[in-house]
């Protein structure tokens, strides 16, 4: 994969894991395909989660804030064409279950608050280093 990613060691809320992702002149992660998804959570991810895999519920970038149920990308707003739910997800659990996690060590996503602070994923394109 022709990409870089950061999974953070430390948390924070969504907007802010957006700001800093942009800050190193990356996205909040845009995971694409099954493929790439299992490469972060079978590889990546386990390099930090081992013995703390609650606290790895992973914010990447897909996001329905502006439209409740389409779920887009924060970097574009490009409707997403890959998504990894849970069995039960997106269950709009409250009203504000808006964006998008990665659950560790299963991979599945789900719909999750903005404003708890989790762990994040940035990711950019190998050409932008
Ligand atoms: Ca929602
Ligand atoms: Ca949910």
């Amino acid at each position: 994969m022709n990409n870089c990613y950061y999974l953070s060691k430390t948390v924070a809320t969504w907007d802010n894991a957006k700001s800093q992702c942009i800050s190193f002149l990356a996205h909040l992660a845009e995971i694409v395909s099954i493929e790439e998804n299992d490469w972060v959570v079978g590889t990546l991810a386990p390099t930090q989660c081992n013995d703390a895999w609650t606290r790895c519920i992973i914010f990447i970038g897909g996001n329905d804030r502006d439209n409740e149920g389409s779920f887009v990308w924060s970097s574009d707003n490009r409707t997403l064409d890959f998504y990894n739910w849970s069995p039960v997800e997106p269950n709009s659990y409250t009203v504000n279950d808006d964006c998008i996690v990665i659950l560790y060590p299963g991979g599945e996503w789900a719909d999750f608050g903005c404003t708890p602070t989790r762990p994040f994923l940035c990711k950019k394109p190998l050409s932008n280093l």
